[in-house]
């Protein structure tokens, strides 16, 4: 059997979840293989292969001192992806030891044409992503909301996968730009396939589809210079959203520290739009989906970010894989807003426009399920690379409203992907592939993977004598109704409905919900984001409209900036007031817990073995990860030979939650002249991170600047405090040790 046979991801399925990965013990080292060094084509076999490790291949060296490696009797072999066995994956067919290669090496040919062809284009928005396999489990029922069959029996599991991802920066970005987050989820229920993909934040910059090309245009890397990558503070972003005043509502939210998520297991998911669920009686609700995820939303500084993207571009994408290989799988909550006509018809917003929430106190969260993921994608490219999300897979039970904005993502995304995947058969890739059965009459094409049998690919049709022969029927009862619009305005026209003209009364509810940290944050991002701004009247145009969602908004980003505050723009509709909604601070509402996080340990030859051990015992019973960090890899603590996780150099303290110096007094006076370490206090101390510390460290702090808080706290006596004080950061620490607008 081939590698490329394609096993679906049904054949490992949900239940996967009931066993949990044991952790994962340090990986076996890899042995170079040993060769013979004769300058002979002859086999023989590898001399120093430890004897319990039967698969290695025997190596052999070939003329020009290439290494071979041969497949044994018990293993499989090196075919084309036509089923030709390849003698030598080394050396290309030539006239000659020395001669040009030949037309005739189909296998060079095969293995060269295959990879040219690896790439396919990377998606326009949220290119960069990391996905992973689950299930979605329900734990309340409600049929009498929705006939959608995940929604039917408390317990009832589907298998989901779900991708997270970027939207500015292409495929090889880093992690942890300062951008929205995409939270896509594919449930393969028993009635198809149901794709929410949402974002990690409740709205959206635009109301009308039309609008995103221009969005997405003046996001990405300036048309001229190509240039920025996966950043917003440019001119033509600002340009752009300082004459859509529509947009001011997710600027705010772009600006705050929801944007600079610390995992992508922290953070909140949102289907934006309002949708509808539908009853077996065809009755229907409007509804708004969220997702909160267990571990609680947290974010990171926008310079801890910065500094983590130098250090670890993979930083999201490392942290989702290695918490599923080590059983600490990721789980969100599925929660629902169900409101009315009567509700809708009530708002001074119309709950059609993106641009708008609607506040957790007015219409409260219900918990309905539950997702857990649980396995890595086998293959990214397969996988991940290849997932088609379709904002169109919808089952019964659940229906669109006539929010403009998902109506032409219904239209958009089935054209996605048939120009990323070259195929109108790219839901026959096993990642898209639905888990129930499917059938119809759609025939051939490109890539056409399945063979129909029979004379039936068309219907009506009489030329069976049993069921199957004539192929699947229509089913009223089961199918999908689309649920009628109860807007009885039926004119065609252009244009956009009167209560979608306030830009500015939810700005300043979400402002006004802040913590003042959190605002602090935002006024900052907006004059950092501005600072890098060449065109000045754009600077003036975003002050002034951020004039309307508060007078002192306006003022501190200007001030930061050293400029005057424009008078305010004039809004297209007055602004209402909104009662703040406390539920839209991440602060507020902050876990102290240092479940899921990472604590790092400094140590060095002269630490002390006994404390790394409570030390690291009490993290983990935390349900946090310990790292140990040291200036070289491997330290000898009292006769003990420890392999540390990381070496100090590669490892600044932006990658983990909390420090620990677990330090003597002479260690601690070398490290201040290693400029690697003071960094790693004085960050650590600057993020607003716990740091626990022997007192023998005090050197190293001082060096660093480190000023005694609530959050530096002594090891010398056990590590209970430590642990307590490293479930949260020190925000009281922040204007010390950085100016904010
Ligand atoms: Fe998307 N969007 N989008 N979008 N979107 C895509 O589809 C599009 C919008 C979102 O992990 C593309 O397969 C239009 C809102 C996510 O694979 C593309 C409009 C929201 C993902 C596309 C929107 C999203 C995409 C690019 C305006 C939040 C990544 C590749 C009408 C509710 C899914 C692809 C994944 C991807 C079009 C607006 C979320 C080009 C035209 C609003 C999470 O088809």
């Amino acid at each position: 059997m081939s590698d490329q046979t394609s096993s679906t991801s049904a054949s490992k399925n949900v239940s996967a979840s009931k066993n949990p990965k044991p952790k994962r013990g340090p990986r076996a080292a890899k042995t170079t293989a040993q060769v013979e060094s004769a300058k002979t084509a002859s086999t023989s076999p590898n001399s120093k292969t430890p004897a319990n490790r039967t698969s290695e291949p025997q190596s052999v060296i070939g003329l020009g001192g290439e290494t071979h490696q041969r497949a044994s009797e018990s293993q499989p072999r090196l075919t084309t992806n036509h089923g030709v066995v390849v003698s030598d994956n080394q050396n290309s067919l030539r006239l000659g030891h020395r001669g040009p290669t030949l037309l005739e090496d189909f296998v060079l040919r095969e293995k060269v044409f295959h990879f040219d062809h690896e790439r396919i284009p990377e998606r326009i928005v949220h290119a960069r992503g990391s996905g992973a396999h689950g299930y979605f489990e329900c734990t309340e029922a409600i049929p009498e909301l929705s006939a959608a069959s995940l929604f039917q029996h408390v317990g009832e599991q589907v298998p989901v996968f779900a991708r997270f991802s970027t939207v500015a920066g292409g495929a090889g970005s880093a992690d942890t730009p300062r951008d929205v987050r995409g939270f896509a989820v594919k449930f393969y229920t028993q009635e198809g396939n149901w794709d929410l993909v949402g974002n990690n934040i409740p709205i959206f910059f635009i109301q009308d589809a039309i609008k995103f090309p221009d969005l997405v245009h003046a996001v990405k890397m300036e048309a001229d210079r190509g240039y920025p990558q996966a950043a917003s503070a440019h001119d033509t972003f600002w340009d752009f959203v300082g004459l859509m005043p529509e947009s001011t509502h997710m600027l705010l939210w772009v600006m705050s520290d929801r944007t600079l998520p610390r995992s992508l297991r922290m953070m909140d998911g949102f289907g934006v739009h309002t949708f509808k669920l539908v009853d077996a009686d065809d009755r229907s609700t409007f509804v708004k989906f969220h997702w909160r995820p267990a571990l609680g939303v947290q974010s990171t500084l926008w310079d801890e970010a910065v500094k983590i993207a130098g250090a670890d571009p993979d930083f999201h994408r490392r942290d989702l894989h290695d918490a599923i290989e080590a059983g600490d799988f990721p789980t969100w909550d599925l929660a629902i807003q169900v409101f009315d006509e009567e509700f809708a018809d009530a708002q001074p917003y119309d709950v059609l426009d993106a641009t708008k929430l609607i506040p957790e106190e007015e219409i409260p969260l219900r918990v309905i399920g539950r997702m857990t993921l649980n396995r890595n994608p086998d293959n990214f490219f397969a996988e991940t690379e290849q997932v088609a999300f379709l904002p169109t897979n919808i089952v019964p039970g659940i229906d669109f409203s006539d929010d403009p904005l998902l109506q032409g993502r219904l239209f958009s995304y089935l054209d996605t992907q048939h120009s990323r995947l070259g195929t109108t058969n790219f839901h026959q890739i096993p990642v898209n592939q639905p888990k129930c059965p499917f059938a119809n009459f759609q025939r051939d094409g490109h890539m056409q993977t399945m063979v129909p049998t029979g004379r039936a690919n068309y219907e009506p049709n009489s030329i069976g004598a049993d069921a199957s022969a004539i192929g699947p029927r229509e089913s009223p009862r089961q199918g999908l109704r689309t649920h009628s619009t109860t807007d009885a305005d039926p004119a065609k026209v252009r244009d956009r409905a009167q209560r979608f003209a306030d830009h500015y009364s939810q700005a300043t509810l979400f402002w006004a919900s802040q913590t003042k940290p959190e605002q602090a944050h935002i006024a900052s991002a907006f004059a950092f984001e501005l600072s890098k701004l060449t065109l000045p009247h754009v600077v003036d145009r975003i002050i002034a409209n951020l004039a309307n969602v508060s007078a002192e908004l306006a003022s501190r980003v200007a001030r930061a900036l050293g400029i005057d505050v424009p008078a305010a723009s004039i809004p297209a509709s007055p602004p209402v007031t909104m009662p703040p909604s406390p539920a839209l601070s991440i602060l507020a509402n902050a876990r102290a817990t240092l479940e899921g996080r990472k604590v790092g340990i400094l140590i060095t030859e002269r630490s002390d073995a006994k404390a790394l051990d409570s030390l690291r015992a009490a993290i983990e019973d935390a349900g946090a990860t310990a790292i140990t960090i040291a200036p070289r890899k491997t330290v000898s603590l009292h006769g003990r030979t420890v392999t540390a996780d990381a070496q100090l150099a590669g490892s600044p303290s932006c990658l983990v939650d909390a420090v620990a110096l677990l330090l003597d007094e002479n260690s601690a006076a070398e490290l201040t002249a290693d400029a690697a370490a003071v960094q790693f206090v004085q960050d650590a101390f600057g993020h607003l991170k716990t740091i626990g510390a022997t007192s023998a460290s005090r050197r190293l702090l001082d060096r660093a600047g480190v000023k005694a808080d609530g959050g530096v706290v002594s090891l010398d006596s056990g590590c209970d405090e430590f642990v307590e004080a490293a479930m949260r950061r020190h925000w009281d620490r922040e204007p010390s040790v950085r100016p904010l607008a």
